[in-house]
């Protein structure tokens, strides 16, 4: 286990190499959904698939091996072998409830309030977005909905300024918290106010603004790990099999031009069920 100031020095390295909330990628990544502290499917899927890796949010919370989960993550991109987006978990809003609060306490001891600050200040400058060979849209939640419902740019979101601790900006909010739905427009999400479910012309239109492919996102649990979105707009992978989602079977996906969806451990193709309505 590393020690206080090992942690404190790792979260000083991440902030000081932030590249603002878009990123641009080239070349061929290998993406990896929700972990929330399942360190296992993490260390399998170092083993067994090649980086570069694109962390799609979400490493801690629920599992009991968060803290070994981030920090891992956080290696990887200080050694250049890892992109890391900002799931909904990597938020105060989360941490308490979620149990990596309670995580860092019991395994760091009185220090742990520190600690905590010290990882609430680098979770706020994690990206929000990536771009992959200008094709691939990479995010945790979804696409957010302008005021007047329409889609928002990634220029949009790359612009945004003040504090994103929670983060209080309605786009940064959604672009962590939205999730697709087998509908044409949008719908209020049930996880709660501000949130929305996006449709399909939500998602052509996205696209045809940027000329992009796919979304490739995570947050949504889908026990088969995967889930395919208006006609292939928008795929999930989902990645843990820790705490609550024992039943899961974890799924990485290789993004270069397009998005190919694996079962981690079998490394067989995956059958991803369609327009799934998961709430
Ligand atoms: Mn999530």
């Amino acid at each position: 286990m590393a020690s206080v100031d090992d942690i404190v020095d790792l979260l000083a390295r991440v902030r000081e190499r932030s590249r603002g909330l878009l990123i641009n990628l080239e070349g061929k990544y290998t993406a990896v959904g929700d972990l929330h502290g399942d360190l296992a499917t993490l260390e399998l899927v170092l083993k067994e698939w090649e980086g570069p890796y694109l962390f799609l949010g979400d490493y801690v919370d629920r599992g009991d091996k968060g803290l070994e989960v981030v920090t891992t993550v956080f290696q990887l991109y200080l050694e250049g072998k890892a992109a890391v987006l900002r799931g909904n978990h990597e938020s105060p809003i989360m941490n308490i409830e979620g149990g990596f609060l309670d995580e860092l306490c019991e395994k760091l001891g009185r220090k742990c309030g520190y600690v905590y600050k010290e990882f609430e200040k680098t979770f706020a400058t994690l990206p929000l977005a990536a771009v992959v060979n200008r094709k691939i849209v990479a995010l945790h939640g979804g696409i957010p909905l302008r005021e007047d419902m329409t889609p928002a740019t990634l220029a949009e979101l790359e612009k945004i300024e003040g504090d994103l601790t929670a983060p209080q900006n309605p786009l940064a909010f959604q672009t962590l918290w939205n999730d697709p739905c087998p509908c044409d427009k949008y719908s209020p999400s049930p996880r709660g106010p501000g949130i929305w479910l996006f449709g399909r012309d939500v998602t052509r239109e996205f696209h045809k603004l940027h000329n992009t492919a796919v979304v490739i996102r995570g947050h949504t649990y889908v026990p088969q790990g995967c889930a395919v979105h208006h006609g292939g707009g928008v795929v999930t992978v989902f990645s843990s099999s820790a705490g609550p989602y024992q039943k899961t079977k974890p799924k990485v996906a290789l993004v270069k031009n397009g998005v190919e969806v694996y079962d981690a451990a079998t490394k067989n193709s995956a059958k991803c069920p369609e327009d799934v309505d998961v709430f």
